[in-house]
């Protein structure tokens, strides 16, 4: 038995007039409950330290730089490492990345129990558009502000497991699950921040918000035989609702812990590593079954073409 106990860290909502610093307390306090679980590792949300900003349309490059750190710890955030230290429990958390060759990225970070960064993800699949689009209730501008992820989907041993992290719109895509399934990923934590409206459809509700969400998940986890933690940041952001449903599950695809709020929250459970090793031994044992002669459009073409 390889037994990580996790703690999903669902985040309330974070307003745009709230501090890094204010943001950070509560991501200790969340932390202190973790402790108190036993907990190894705590996964937080996408863009955990502030306020949804990319549905704010924003011209000035000065204004948008205010949202992203240039060093990761920073003087905001060295207290969150420290204290994750003191505890001995390692954490992924999500920012957004600005590097010092100008480059904007919508980037995820893993520790060991030491503190020690020692994994680091940016966003591929990022949603929404680049100019403001007047056809939509509210605005989504990732495409604006960040660049697409150039690290792929790595993977990394820690804590005795093999973990990756993807973010968002990523669990949508069972690329991310696949590319990282294909390196033997045993837990894969992502972070999301998803509006509990739809911009371009008011009718879609948020029951079937949950369920796309949760169906995306539950199907990675089954078909790659590994543990998915995804956790929201949710809540009222200033006037603009961001869904819960922050989930833990497990190798089979059974959704293990459960967020019952908007809030801040901690979900818990002990996750066994080796929950893993059955499903790809077996019905997902890669080498034997894949019949990769046949999957050259996945990675040739990215629209639909239709048979001539
Ligand atoms: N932050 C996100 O990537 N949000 C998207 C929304 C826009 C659909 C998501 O996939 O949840």
């Amino acid at each position: 038995m390889r037994e990580i106990v996790i703690g999903g860290a669902q985040l309330g909502a974070i307003q745009k007039s709230d501090s890094r610093e204010a943001v950070v307390a509560r991501m200790i306090a969340l932390l202190s409950q973790a402790a108190t679980a036993g907990c190894d590792l705590v996964v937080f949300p996408e863009l955990a330290l502030t306020t949804f900003f990319p549905r704010w349309w924003m011209e000035d490059a000065d204004e948008v730089e205010t949202w992203f750190e240039a060093e990761m710890p920073n003087e905001a955030t060295q207290p969150l490492f420290d204290a994750a230290k003191q505890h001995g429990i390692a954490i992924t958390f999500g920012y957004a990345e600005s590097t010092p060759d100008g480059h904007h990225y919508n980037t995820s970070i893993l520790t060991d129990k030491e503190g020690n960064i020692v994994g680091k993800y940016r966003k591929v699949h990022l949603p929404g558009h680049v100019e403001f689009d007047t056809e939509r209730a509210f605005q989504h501008l990732e495409k604006r502000y960040f660049e697409p992820g150039d690290l792929g989907f790595p993977v990394w041993k820690n804590l005795d497991a093999w973990m990756g992290m993807a973010i968002c719109n990523d669990r949508r895509w069972p690329e991310m699950y696949r590319e990282m399934g294909l390196q033997g990923v045993e837990l894969i934590t992502l972070g999301y921040n998803t509006p509990s409206v739809n911009s371009q459809d008011g009718n879609e509700g948020l029951a079937q918000r949950l369920y796309h969400s949760e169906l995306s998940m539950t199907a990675g986890a089954y078909q790659n035989a590994s543990w998915v933690v995804g956790v929201a940041k949710a809540g009222d952001e200033d006037g603009h609702p961001l869904m819960g449903g922050s989930i833990i599950v497990d190798p089979n695809g059974f959704v293990v812990a459960r967020a019952e709020t908007e809030e801040d929250e901690l979900i818990v459970h002990a996750c066994d590593m080796d929950m893993c090793n059955f499903g790809k031994k077996t019905i997902f044992d890669f080498a034997r079954h894949r019949r990769i002669e046949h999957y050259s459009r996945i990675t040739g073409q990215t629209g639909v073409v239709y048979p001539k």
